[in-house]
């Protein structure tokens, strides 16, 4: 009986031994993991991402070490990107309104003289409109409201409203091309001096995308210091995007911004956002720069989107930087960001003037969806109260 005690005793010891052997390399392995990320829905003709280390037919020799960082899935689903302009026009019209104000009440006088319009003048021209636009509307509002006789706040207020909207240019095209087209993916590559919000437009941007369904993959191309790929790779964990970076400070931002494509290319994703470096005390290098990234982007894919990030609190300063970096890239849009902070809203007129080039979104504060389209009609709207 003692004997069949032991041995039992025995058996169960040996048994919790081996099982404790099998058990905790599963456990290991399994237990401290994080829930692997939820992958974006793949597009038609997705293909599955070969093996770390596969070449790809790609010159990887000659590219640097990147590292490929998984994405967290996006917490909770941004608001769409249409609509955004009027959902934050409290933002706007906080900053603008001011202007709107000052006009409406300066219109709203019952005798106009010479000095009121110079006032007008004055104030368009304050809000960084342009000494041409400004001119332009205080003419056809003297026209109408001198000549034709139009009086009444409403009457005049509809008649700065549809000046300012043709300042604008309410039909302008301001569609984005940031969603994937046929085989490839969009290719976004997001320019600007430093401290103009890139690496936030490119964070807040991959986020609305994400939102709608699109997978995005970032390209951290601002190789110059390792902070600035940390910040683009907070973003994507954050918005649910994996990011392509180099491992090492000051590779080249163009083999970065091919690798990010190619990668791209490969998984299927819809769109790359590549964040460049806006180092303004190297001009000639940065320029230089900016058209090698595109050029090396192109071998593979169109560059579709060039946005040009243009910080709106820098009036006059802003749009030299615009047309030094329109000579080095095709821009193709404007990023207006900083709206919130500005009475300045008139240099949306300003620059698409000096460039040609619509502004396409704005920036609306610091949140992770102050993103928004830019609709002339909504920000006419703030601006007017
Ligand atoms: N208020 C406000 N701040 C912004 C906006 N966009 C960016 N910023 C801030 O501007 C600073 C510089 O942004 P960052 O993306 O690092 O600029 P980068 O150097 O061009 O990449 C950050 O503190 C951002 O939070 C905006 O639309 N409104
Ligand atoms: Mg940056």
């Amino acid at each position: 009986m003692e004997y069949l005690i032991i041995a039992i005793v025995l058996a169960v010891v040996v048994a919790v031994a081996l099982g404790v052997m099998f058990l905790r390399p599963r456990a290991r392995a399994g237990a401290p993991r994080e829930a692997p990320p939820t992958p974006p829905p793949a597009p038609p003709g997705r293909q599955p991402a070969p093996d770390e280390g596969g070449a790809g037919g790609a010159p990887a020799a000659t590219l640097p070490p990147v590292s490929r960082q998984p994405a967290t899935q996006v917490a909770e689903a941004p608001p769409p990107l249409a609509g955004r302009m009027a959902r934050l026009r409290g933002r706007l019209a906080q900053s603008q309104s001011a202007f709107g104000t000052v006009l409406l009440n300066l219109l709203s006088r019952d005798a106009l003289d010479a000095q009121a319009w110079e006032e007008v003048e004055d104030t368009l021209i304050a809000a960084d409109l342009g000494v041409g636009p400004s001119r332009q509307i205080v003419d056809d509002l003297q026209t109408h409201v001198r000549v034709d006789g139009t009086r009444g706040a409403d009457a005049v207020r509809g008649l700065l409203k549809r000046d300012l909207l043709t300042q604008i240019g309410a039909d302008l095209d301001r569609s984005l091309r940031i969603t994937r087209h046929g085989s490839r993916p969009a290719v976004v590559l997001m320019v600007g001096v430093n401290g103009t919000g890139k690496t936030t437009v490119c964070g807040k941007l991959a986020r609305a995308l994400v939102g709608e369904g699109n997978s995005v993959l970032l390209g951290a191309a601002d190789t110059f210091r390792a902070a600035a790929a940390d910040q683009l790779a907070t973003w994507g964990d954050r918005v649910g995007a994996r990011v392509v970076r180099a491992d090492r400070e000051g590779a080249d931002p163009a083999s970065v911004a091919f690798e990010a494509v190619r990668q791209g290319i490969e998984e299927g994703v819809s769109t790359v956002i590549i964040d460049t470096a806006g180092r303004l005390h190297t001009k000639t290098g940065l320029m230089d720069e900016l058209g090698k990234i595109k050029r090396v982007v192109s071998r593979q894919a169109t560059v579709d989107e060039v946005l040009l990030v243009l910080d709106a609190t820098t009036g006059q300063n802003g749009l030299r930087q615009a047309r030094v970096f329109a000579e080095a890239v095709d821009v193709t849009g404007i990023v207006l960001t900083k709206l919130d902070g500005t009475a300045k809203g008139g240099i949306v007129v300003a620059v698409q003037r000096e460039l040609g080039v619509p502004v396409k979104l704005v920036g609306l504060g610091e949140g992770p969806d102050d993103l928004a389209p830019f609709e002339p009609g909504a920000f006419v709207d703030a601006i007017l109260g």
